[in-house]
């Protein structure tokens, strides 16, 4: 009998979810409640019928929910679109999530680096991910919720140009525990390629927090590095693709009295990802940006952001627009968590 079955919790259906044997909800909900995707009670379990109406079935179709997407349901936009797939990656707490949410509260807000908001199929998603940080749900600090997913989801937004061009921005948000899994094993990068491939810009972030941090630093400045590394060894990430690599939180690295040493670092650290973006790809920067800065920081909400969304949404790979699930084999002795994101990743075109 599953842990949940003996809790007597209802089970959830999402593949993946690993809710009913730890009690985690993959969507990052606590004890599940409120989570959009249907559960059905566990087996035996008589408090509600088992033919729920809302489950999902076979003879459905599946519109968006407007939830995160799953990397099967992109299909559809990368199809009938020349979509833009942004890969945002980095380490726990880098603040990939947060520039996400920086994005949509300023394309929400009116004209963004000459784009307007058209339509999202994950404007829930949106709404969900930034409600921690906002006044209203009165956090004493603005906060964003750890993501808990070691699937790729996506975030979706669809951009009206000035002229009236249509584009399709597909952003990923996974937990940084998966990027931690590639750097910790090489084998675990080979198995990222079906959505990195695809990617027409990946965006590493540095968590600027470590990188003030004098013991964390040096941890923080070659994990990113390892990272790189890794997914070009597995030949998951392309030369060709651009390769944007963010100072983030750049609000608690800013020149003050007393971080000169701190300002010193993070110029080591621009100069070395420099070197090596020269190196090893066609099209590398590096710059600074702080999606949320502290409460009376010098910066701007958003800062650096602008000119780097900016890129994505004119970025210009039509070679690469094809939908991407690839063929990539599971990894022996891996937990079934991982193994499950690996099939995923994996999953045969049909
Ligand atoms: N000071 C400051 N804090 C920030 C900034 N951006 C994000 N944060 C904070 O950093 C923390 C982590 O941000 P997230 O966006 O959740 O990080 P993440 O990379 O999505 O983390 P995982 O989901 O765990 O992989 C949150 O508490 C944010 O409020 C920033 O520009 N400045
Ligand atoms: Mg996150």
């Amino acid at each position: 009998m599953s842990d949940a079955e003996t809790r007597g919790l209802r089970r959830c259906v999402e593949p993946g979810c690993t809710f009913d044997t730890d009690g985690v909800c993959l969507e990052g909900f606590s004890e599940a409640k409120g989570c959009p995707y249907k559960s059905q009670p566990a087996e035996g379990d008589t408090s509600e019928s088992v033919t729920d109406s809302n489950a999902p079935s076979d003879n459905w179709i599946l519109l968006p929910d407007g939830y995160e997407l799953s990397l099967e349901s992109t299909a559809g936009i990368t199809r009938a679109t020349e979509a833009k797939v942004i890969v945002v990656a980095g380490e726990s707490a880098a603040g990939k999530t947060t520039l996400l949410t920086c994005i949509f509260e300023h394309i929400s807000e009116g004209v963004y680096a000459g784009q307007q908001f058209a339509w999202s199929d994950t404007v829930l998603a949106f709404e969900r991910a930034c409600y921690p940080s906002r006044i209203s749900s009165e956090a004493e600090q603005p906060e964003t919720e750890r993501t808990k997913r070691l699937i790729p989801r996506f975030f979706h937004l669809q951009l009206k140009s000035e002229a009236g061009k249509l584009t399709d921005l597909l952003l990923t948000d996974m937990s940084g525990e998966v990027y931690r899994r590639v750097v910790d094993n090489q084998e675990n990068a080979t198995s990222l390629g079906g959505f990195i491939r695809r990617a027409d810009c990946f965006v590493l972030l540095l968590d600027g927090k470590r990188l003030a941090s004098q013991e964390l630093r040096q941890d923080g400045f070659r994990r990113g590095l390892l990272l790189l590394e890794a997914l070009l060894q597995a030949q998951v990430l392309s030369k060709m693709c651009p390769v944007r690599v963010l100072i983030a939180k750049y609000d608690l690295l800013v020149p003050e009295q007393d971080n000169e040493n701190t300002v010193k670092f993070i110029e080591y650290v621009e100069a070395e990802y420099k070197r090596f973006g020269t190196e090893h790809f066609s099209d590398f920067k590096v710059s600074r940006i702080s999606s949320r800065p502290k409460e009376n920081s010098s910066l701007d909400y958003g800062f650096g952001v602008e000119p780097l969304f900016s890129e994505w949404v004119t970025a210009d790979r039509p070679e690469l627009n094809v939908d991407f699930l690839a063929d990539v084999k599971e990894l022996p002795n891996e937990r079934e968590s991982i193994n499950y994101l690996w099939r995923q990743l994996g999953r045969q075109k049909e």
